[in-house]
């Protein structure tokens, strides 16, 4: 297929999963259209179902084929694109590059409630419960994991940047945002991550944002 792909996103402040793909994309360079709709709008509500079967962003349109769910368009994008460049290429590395990716996209339920992606502010003095306690613990046990084992390589969770590094880029910046210290040996592969031209470019373009979602603005 030799169209450009077209890639629907949300508020790049706020919409975490949009920017999962939207990183992989930009960060090896392929050409693609995006097209934002801005969450919690009437126009999100009017427009949303002609680009996107679940209703959510974010979504791939490339060619006649719609790809939705944000590992889901890493894989087609990893295929497509990438000749399998999106993983790693050794095949235990691999494997569990994709399953701290799965666990990324299926868990950290609180993590992700309680601390919503707004990428451009810092909360002073954020009060963590427990549950979201057990779960920054998870990820930074995580992130040693993969440093550890698979990372000489590299900055990157698994050496070169992978989309493993792609699915916990919002975490990076939940991180920033309500204050959580990140462990010194863990610094490296964050300061990598926030480097990278294509995600100072997102948040660039977030922090350019004048929209506001009230409800997340309150997070305290
Ligand atoms: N599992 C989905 C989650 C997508 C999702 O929840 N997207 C949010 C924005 S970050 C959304 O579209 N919300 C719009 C709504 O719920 O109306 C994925 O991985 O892409």
């Amino acid at each position: 297929m030799s169209t450009r792909p077209l890639l629907i996103i949300g508020n790049k402040n706020y919409s975490s999963w949009s920017l999962r793909p939207w990183l992989l994309l930009r960060h090896h360079g392929i050409a693609f259209d995006e097209h934002r709709l801005l969450l919690d709008t009437p126009e999100f509500a009017r427009e949303i179902g002609d680009w996107s079967p679940n209703r959510s962003v974010p979504a791939l349109r490339h060619g006649g084929l719609t790809v939705w769910d944000s590992i889901a368009i890493c894989e087609y994008v990893n295929e497509t694109f990438l000749d399998g460049a999106g993983w790693p290429r050794d095949a235990a590395a691999r494997a569990v590059a994709r399953s701290v990716a799965a666990e990324m996209h299926s868990g950290f339920r609180a993590l992700r409630t309680r601390m919503p992606m707004n990428a451009r502010r810092r909360v002073a003095d954020f009060a963590y419960g427990d549950d979201v306690r057990a779960e920054i613990a998870r990820v930074f046990a995580i992130w040693h994991d993969c440093r550890v084992r698979f990372g000489a390589g590299g900055p990157f969770l698994f050496g070169g940047f992978s989309i493993a590094d792609a699915m916990y880029a919002p975490v990076v910046l939940r991180f920033l945002t309500y204050g959580v210290a990140i462990e010194p040996a863990l610094r490296p592969w964050v300061d990598a991550l926030l480097a990278l031209p294509a995600m100072q470019e997102w948040l660039r373009d977030g922090a350019a944002e004048s929209e506001v979602l009230a409800a997340t603005e309150a997070v305290a």
